[in-house]
C-alpha cells in the first residue's frame, strides 16, 4: 500500500472507520476515499457494485457495519444479521470485481464460541455454541470471514480477516440503550457527578471479564496488517488484558471523579463469561499495542467532555 493508491474506507463515520481515517492521514495517505450513507446506501448492491466500478479502489478496509452493545444486540436481532450480511456480502463481492488488490475485513471476538478456552486462539472458530445475546451479529460476521476465505480460495483474491477484542475510544456511541459498556460508565458515572447522584446503575452482575483495546491502537493493527499480512486464517487483536466489569467500573467511576455507591443489575444480561484473545500470531510479527486502559480511558473521557453537550449529554 502506497501513499498514492486510493483506499477506501466504507464506515468511516463510525468508531472503527474514523480512527482508519486519521491513521491513514497521518502515515501520510493522500487518496483515501470516503462516502457518506446518504451518498451511498451499503445495503443496496446495485448501488455498491456502480461505485466500485466507478472509483476502483486498490485498497478496502470494511469497516462499516451494523454494531452496538449487548442489549441493542439482544433486542435487534433481525437488523443485526441482515445489515451485516447486506453490507458485507455487497462490498467484498463489488471489491473483487473492480479488481481491489487487498481487502479487510473486519470481525468481532463475539464470533468465538461463548465457552472457548482462554485466551482464544484463531482455531477455536466454530468449535462451540455461541454467546445468544449476540449470535446473530456473530453468525453474520461468521459469513463474512468465510466469504472472504471462499473468495480467497477459489478466485485468489487477498482478503484478510482481522478480529478485533472489544474496542473503545474517542467518536465512540454513547446512547445508553444501544453503545458499549465503556462509553455507557463514562456517561453513567460523569451523568451522576453533574447531578449529585448518590449511586450508578451498572448491568449484569459486575462479573464477567472483557479485554479493551483503544481505538487508535486498532487503526494501527488494521494499517500494519494491510502491510504484512496476508493468510486465509483470521488474526486476533487484543491487548492482553482483561478486567471485570467491576473493576472497570470503579476505574470510570474514579476517572470521572465519582465517589457514591456502584449498584449490579441483575435483570440485565452478562453476555460471555471471558473473551479474552490470544494476540501472538500479531505480537509475533512485531506489533505491539502502546495505550493502557486507564490512558485510553481518561483521552476517551476528554473527548466525551468536549462533546457531551452535542451528544445530548449533561
Ligand atoms: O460492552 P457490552 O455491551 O458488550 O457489555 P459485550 C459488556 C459487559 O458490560 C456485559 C456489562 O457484561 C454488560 O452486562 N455492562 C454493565 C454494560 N453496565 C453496562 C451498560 O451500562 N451498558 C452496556 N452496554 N454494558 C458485545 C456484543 O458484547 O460486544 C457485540 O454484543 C460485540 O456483538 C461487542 O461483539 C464487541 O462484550 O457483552
Amino acid at each position: 500500500m502506497k501513499p498514492t493508491d486510493t483506499i477506501f474506507v466504507a464506515g468511516h463515520r463510525g468508531l472503527v472507520g474514523a480512527a482508519l481515517c486519521r491513521a491513514l492521514a497521518n502515515q501520510g495517505y493522500t487518496k483515501v476515499l470516503t462516502v457518506s450513507r446518504a451518498e451511498l446506501d451499503l445495503t443496496s448492491q446495485a448501488k455498491v457494485y456502480d461505485f466500485f466500478q466507478a472509483t476502483k479502489p486498490a485498497y478496502v478496509f470494511v469497516a462499516a457495519a451494523k454494531v452496538g452493545g449487548i442489549n441493542a444486540n439482544n433486542s435487534y436481532p433481525a437488523d443485526f444479521i441482515r445489515d451485516n450480511l447486506q453490507i458485507q456480502t455487497n462490498v467484498i463481492d463489488a471489491a473483487y470485481r473492480a479488481g481491489a488488490k487487498k481487502f479487510m475485513f473486519l470481525g468481532s471476538s463475539c464470533i468465538y464460541p461463548k465457552l472457548a478456552p482462554q485466551p482464544i486462539r484463531e482455531e477455536h472458530l466454530l468449535t462451540g455454541a455461541l454467546e445468544p445475546t449476540n449470535e446473530w451479529y456473530a453468525v453474520a460476521k461468521i459469513a463474512g470471514i468465510k466469504m472472504c476465505q471462499a473468495y480467497r480460495r477459489q478466485y485468489g483474491f487477498d482478503a484478510i480477516s482481522v478480529m478485533p477484542t472489544n474496542l473503545y475510544g474517542p467518536g465512540d456511541n454513547f446512547d445508553l440503550e444501544r453503545c458499549h459498556v465503556v462509553p455507557a460508565l463514562i456517561r453513567k458515572f460523569h451523568d451522576a457527578c453533574t447531578a449529585g447522584a448518590d449511586a450508578v446503575e451498572v448491568w449484569g452482575s459486575g462479573r464477567p471479564k472483557r479485554e479493551f483495546l483503544f481505538i487508535d491502537d486498532l487503526a494501527a493493527a488494521c494499517l500494519f496488517l494491510m502491510h504484512t499480512y496476508s493468510d486465509e486464517q483470521i488474526i486476533n487483536v487484543g491487548s492482553g488484558h482483561e478486567v471485570s466489569v467491576d473493576a472497570l467500573a470503579r476505574l470510570v467511576a474514579h476517572i470521572t471523579g465519582f465517589t457514591g455507591a456502584i449498584r449490579f443489575n441483575t435483570d440485565m444480561p452478562d453476555g460471555t463469561p471471558r473473551k479474552l484473545l490470544d494476540s501472538s500470531r500479531l505480537t509475533s510479527l512485531g506489533f505491539t499495542v502502546k495505550t493502557s486502559l486507564t490512558e485510553g480511558l481518561r483521552l476517551t473521557y476528554s473527548w466525551y467532555l468536549a462533546n457531551c453537550r452535542a451528544l445530548g449529554g449533561a
